[in-house]
């Protein structure tokens, strides 16, 4: 594919970007600087995870987000760091965030940025005082010719997305992105350096795996079909040997296995909660973008998850995401 053309391990984020967008003649250079915001945004939220048991930054804040859900410290701080990133390109119009009621900038600035980023500064927040891995999420939309910030301008397709990607904080912090036409790179953080270095080239999610992921706990408030699902996933072979589960219970971890090694991460719905608990517009549809990218599926059950418009900024869906083989067998189950 064109946009994957010398694409070498160890080149810098930034050379990536910038040989990315040498492949658009006639491209302004503005989503390129959009990336680069991101990688800055993701450098800093990385240090303020990383000392977080240092700097007092460990636990809850107190306050409950509009999702009804208690708000970390960190929460609070990576939104800001977000937020001000995105601001300081200059280019985005429009930014809607988990930790956010209503979207943040638009009145003051729309029509001077071409961009609007959803995202979820810091996914996972209740794994920071255990020290497990979490992540930031974003996915980017260039404005159509006639939008002015309406709902209906930002609730747009996940297939419309001109980039979307995640940073994980690991044990390394690797960002993953991908743009219209990139294919999936994968970068990891060198701190010492404060640079980004392509690790994970042309990242292809293997057809079928050998895991499935999700939490079973939820098993009684799931409809028949859905625990058949499971109950599939669970019982059968692959290639001789019994699947495993794996569930961290922080999206991006289990997101970024799953891409690595194949095998299916499942959110479903719920007989009382439809919707199950992800977010569209912030964590099923960027990642969405990714799956599909690398070759994998993504979908909530009875619709690819690209071609899902939401009615609110915080609709949540029913998310089963992974391997092509493993999503396929999922919806023949959903869907006799
Ligand atoms: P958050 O956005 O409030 O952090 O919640 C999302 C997280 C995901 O990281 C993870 O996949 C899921 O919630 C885990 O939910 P549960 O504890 O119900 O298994
Ligand atoms: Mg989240």
């Amino acid at each position: 594919m064109e946009g994957r053309r010398n694409v070498k391990v160890g080149m810098s984020l930034t050379a990536w970007v910038l040989r990315q967008q040498s492949l658009h003649p006639g491209a302004r250079g503005e989503l390129s600087i959009l990336l680069t915001h991101v990688a800055l945004a993701a450098r800093m939220i990385a240090h303020k995870v990383s000392q977080a048991p240092l700097t007092g930054l460990i636990g809850q804040a107190g306050n409950v987000n509009v999702q009804g859900e208690e708000q970390a410290k960190l929460d609070i701080v990576a939104d800001q760091v977000f937020l001000d990133a995105m601001m300081t390109s200059d280019l985005v119009s429009t930014l809607v965030s988990e930790e956010r009621e209503e979207p943040a900038y638009v009145s003051e600035h729309w029509g001077r940025g071409h961009y609007t980023v959803f995202y979820d500064p810091l996914d996972g927040s209740s794994n920071i005082d255990v020290n497990v891995t979490v992540g930031s999420i974003f996915g980017i939309y260039r404005h159509r010719p006639n939008d002015r910030g309406r709902l209906t301008d930002l609730l747009r397709p996940g297939a419309d997305q001109v980039a979307a990607g995640y940073v994980m904080y690991g044990a390394s912090t690797i960002l993953v992105l991908a743009t219209e036409d990139s294919g999936v790179q994968g970068f990891t953080l060198l701190p010492e350096v404060g640079e980004f270095f392509l690790t994970h080239p042309d990242m292809q999610m293997p057809e079928v795996g050998r895991s499935y992921s999700c939490n079973e706990s939820r098993q009684p408030f799931w409809s028949d079909e859905v625990r058949r699902v499971v109950a599939r996933f669970r019982e059968e072979e692959v290639g001789g040997s019994k699947r495993t589960a794996r569930y961290v219970g922080s999206l991006i971890a289990d997101f970024h296995r799953t891409l690595l090694k194949g095998g299916i991460f499942m959110y479903p719905g719920e007989v009382e909660k439809p919707g199950g608990k992800l977010r569209l517009m912030y964590e099923a549809a960027p990642l969405g973008f990714l799956a599909e990218a690398a070759g994998g599926g993504a979908h909530d059950g009875r619709q690819r998850i690209l071609e899902k418009v939401a009615d609110t900024l915080h609709e949540r869906t029913p998310l089963f995401i992974g391997s092509k083989v493993d999503v396929e067998e999922a919806l023949r189950i959903l869907n006799p």
